[in-house]
């Protein structure tokens, strides 16, 4: 497989409704689309990375300049006999996780077109549905927060998720359990806490939440370690798990239970192969986790998700909770049953719009072999 030429797209979109972390709060999303060419077909990539440095210290535009500068010249151009060569022929960046893995995962995509099988069979998973969670946001009220928390039960997802902060925790927690009774729950802290808030975190036990997701900070492992002796809650690494070897770090020391896999937040595909192949030998449970993608990116999730150890529902839900219309068509729903479909196509298996792609691009780049040209 040779890259004969990227394309590259810096994307705005609103969203259908703000999202708001213990970080702030976005009413729209600015990302990185990367579409590669090579034998004859195309493969679509999407960088996670947000327009700010708040959930990671890579933004669009870091993502932009590495790509730009640094590792499309390491890509384009050559040839890979498999897109697991890709991480390591970038391998002398360091860092730059959400850069390299928009690259690696559009080379996934172009492979499995090549080859004429979903993405799915070549990452090694099995599933033909995932099961789907929600992740829902900080609010204005407790009111607002329940009737979200009515509307996606309704809606079928298999587990829910609640954005916490100091100020927005137990009391959310408590009224939830109190209107909604057992349903699975988790909440996710984005680092917003540190160790001294462990007697505050302990009254999260008597909730029986499914985990606590990234409680302390975003590149801790040994506090959570501490925390996790502390208190009966499960924590869940997010932030803190972004190369194989701090996982494997981080589940020798016992900081976590469960860990959460977002492709770009560890250098794309292979990694997460390899993340979720350490976490299964440690008998450590994954779930996909989400960063607001469009269908692009969220087409890439379903299939990584479709791997054995993927055992518990993640954030991967239907297209219309984030954008309307989606960069995709049809755009991905869930089953009645709380599942999706992984697409049995070629690649990601779904249709990219590039007229909505254009319509949604502020920027847009060509770099071919020999040098780059608009
Ligand atoms: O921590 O999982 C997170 C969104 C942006 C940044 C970080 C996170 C999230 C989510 C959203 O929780 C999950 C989704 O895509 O619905
Ligand atoms: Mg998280």
């Amino acid at each position: 497989m040779r890259v004969d030429r990227l394309e590259l797209f810096l994307c705005r979109l609103p969203l259908v409704h703000f999202f708001e972390t213990s970080f702030g709060r976005t009413y729209d999303r600015t990302f990185v689309l990367a579409r590669i060419e090579g034998g004859g077909q195309e493969g679509w990539g999407e960088a996670v990375a947000e327009a700010h440095p708040y959930y990671s210290s890579e933004t669009t535009e870091t993502v932009w300049h590495i790509v730009t500068a640094f590792l499309a010249p390491l890509v384009v151009g050559r040839e890979f006999a498999h897109p697991r060569e890709v991480f390591g022929a970038m391998k002398r960046v360091r860092g730059q996780n959400m850069a390299k893995a928009v690259l690696e995962m559009a080379a996934w995509d172009l492979y499995a077109k090549i080859e004429g099988r979903p993405l799915a069979a070549v990452l090694g998973g099995s599933r033909t549905h995932i099961p789907s969670g929600v992740s829902i946001g900080i609010q204005d009220s407790f009111d607002q927060l329940l009737d979200k928390v009515a509307r996606e039960r309704d809606a079928g997802y298999q587990r829910i998720k609640i954005k916490i902060k100091p100020g927005w925790d137990l009391e959310a927690v408590e009224k939830i359990r109190a209107r909604f009774g057992d349903i699975p729950l988790m909440v996710d802290a984005n680092a917003a806490y540190d160790l001294d808030a462990g007697a505050h975190l302990a009254k999260l036990d008597p909730f029986d939440l499914m985990m606590i997701e990234q409680p302390l900070d975003y590149e801790d492992v040994m506090d959570h370690a501490a925390l996790q002796k502390a208190i009966a809650t499960p924590i869940c690494l997010d932030e803190s798990i972004h190369t194989v070897r701090i996982a494997r770090d981080a589940i020798a020391a016992g900081a976590c239970r469960i860990i959460n896999i977002k492709p770009g937040r560890v250098g794309g595909h292979q990694q997460s192969i390899e993340l979720h192949d350490l976490c299964a030998a440690n008998d450590v449970p994954v779930w996909h986790g989400g960063m607001l993608e469009s269908g692009i990116g969220r087409a890439h999730n379903i299939h990584l998700a479709s791997l054995p150890n993927f055992r518990l529902p993640g954030d991967i839900a239907a297209s219309k909770r984030y954008y309307v219309p989606d960069l995709i068509d049809p755009a991905i729903d869930i089953q009645p049953d709380g599942t999706i479909e992984v697409p049995t196509g070629p690649g990601i298996g779904v249709r990219v719009m590039r007229d909505r792609v254009e319509a949604a691009a502020e920027r847009r780049l060509v770099i071919e072999p020999a040098g780059a040209t608009q």
